[in-house]
């Protein structure tokens, strides 16, 4: 983080957590901000998306969502009320470029200049977002993410970003977990632009990354001070029993989901063995792409939720199958699984040595229900976080540079093809009235954060 907003100690404090280590929540633009077509800003594939009919489970839209665009400064107090240090959220590129690209909309960028300020304002270190998924729908007419010049436009878009903010920011996350958008943007179509072609898993990965490059390139430039990662989503995978077809179908499922990005992130080249599974036109990788992908990076930013167990199907090893998860599961259907998170950080230490890893998102969904006294009585979701906090603890016992929490989410908010159906909030949203209401598991998170969590285990 950069140094003159926070500084960090190595020493461990008392409480197993490093001193300065960061506690918060994350959000993304598109799920909270609503003022879809407000202040100048133009569309974007997700407001294209959710207005095809049948994309959205329960019909709804994030034109609203939380109203965050209007209610920002409230929702700051909220934060501060609730001790946060740090606070994770991200730009909507066609807020602040309405076309993608050239004309900037200084009314988008104000409104992420305020969000700034009042976070330093009460203390809360902002950690930015470039990429949450939100394509501006004029680069998508252009052939959005196929097209290797949105890479290039990608980095334009960072630069104005950090030419206006970056002396404030403290931390630069350039794209938000590249496997989903790859394969539910482009695959499965469950997410925008909703294609369903695997042919482009190859070329959309490597254009991602090379933007994530060319982006850190320009941040650097911009920003020297200000540290920079990427947030990748990461299942615990482990084979579903100890045939070693089912291991080595693990493996692949490893290398398809996670190593697919972070090698050449961390290496500079695609994993060897998975090379074969996935499709690279003999034009796709350009000289120099892979040094510029392979930039050195600050951080890798961690989002974990669960495990996911996998045994090989038909086609043997590379054929990978997940066995459907059993046990306590969240509305999500995910299985809940600790242990999962420290084997994940202990992992990613032992193969890339990141310099520092931030659990960039990790919460849980939960059939949250008001009582007649408006509060939420969420002890699942507790036990869930208080869980996951000590995983972490223990990871950083045993020496991984674990330098900060970021709860998912503040708000519940629009959960993409879920719509509000899943409730991922440490805040309840009353959708209709807009009012916020802390849940148990707040006033928990508050007293773990503002105890640097010294508090955890009550
Ligand atoms: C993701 C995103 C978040 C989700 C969260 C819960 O991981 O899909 O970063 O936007 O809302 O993970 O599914």
């Amino acid at each position: 983080m950069n140094d003159t907003n926070v500084h960090l100690q190595d020493s461990a404090s008392e409480t197993g957590f490093p001193s300065g280590f960061l506690w918060g929540t994350a959000t993304a633009a598109y799920q909270i901000e609503g003022a879809a077509r407000e202040g100048g800003k133009g569309e974007s594939i997700w407001d294209r998306f959710v207005h095809a009919p049948g994309t959205i489970a329960d019909g709804s839209t994030g034109d609203i969502a939380c109203d965050h665009y209007h209610r920002w400064s409230d929702d700051l107090d909220l934060m501060a009320r609730l001790s946060h240090s740090a606070y994770r959220f991200s730009i909507a590129w066609s807020r602040v470029l309405p076309d993608g690209k050239g004309h900037i909309n200084e009314t988008g960028m104000d409104f992420y200049e305020q969000l700034v300020d009042g976070l330093l304002a009460r203390g809360i270190v902002p950690c930015v977002t470039l990429y949450h998924w939100d394509l501006p729908q004029a680069l998508q007419d252009r052939g959005g993410w196929e097209n290797r010049d949105t890479a290039s436009y990608f980095a334009d878009f960072a630069q104005a970003v950090a030419r206006r903010l970056g002396d404030r920011v403290s931390a630069w996350i350039t794209h938000n977990e590249p496997h989903i958008i790859v394969y539910h943007g482009y695959v499965d179509g469950t997410k925008a632009p909703g294609l369903r072609n695997p042919a482009l898993v190859g070329p959309i990965s490597h254009h991602l990354l090379l933007s994530h490059g060319l982006a850190c390139q320009a941040l650097r430039a911009e920003t020297p001070h200000t540290d920079i990662g990427m947030a990748l989503n990461f299942a615990a995978i482990e084979p579903a029993t100890d045939r070693e077809a089912d291991a080595e179908a693990a493996r692949t499922l490893d290398g398809l989901w996670h190593r697919w990005f972070t090698d050449p992130l961390f290496t500079g080249a695609y994993p060897e063995d998975i090379v074969p599974l996935i499709a690279q036109p003999p034009d796709l990788i350009r000289s120099g792409d892979l040094e510029t992908i392979a930039a050195p990076l600050d951080f890798l930013g961690v989002n974990y939720y669960t495990r996911a167990l996998v045994r090989a199907g038909k086609g043997g090893p590379t054929d990978p199958r997940i066995v459907p998860p059993s046990g306590p599961l969240t509305t999500m259907g995910w299985e809940i699984y600790p242990e999962g998170l420290r084997a994940t950080l202990t992992r990613l230490h032992r193969d890339y040595q990141p310099k520092y890893l931030y659990i960039t998102e990790n919460g849980v969904a939960f059939p949250d229900t008001l009582t007649g006294d408006g509060e939420v009585h969420d002890a699942a979701r507790t036990r869930y976080l208080r869980e996951h906090f000590l995983a972490t603890r223990q990871a950083i016992a045993e020496g991984m540079p674990v330098r900060g929490f970021f709860v998912w989410s503040l708000l519940d908010n629009f959960e993409w093809s879920y719509g509000f159906g899943q409730r991922f909030g440490i805040v309840y949203t009353d959708y209709p009235t807009q009012r916020r209401i802390p849940k148990d598991s707040a006033t928990w998170l508050a007293r773990v954060a503002a105890t640097n969590g010294g508090t955890v285990e009550e």
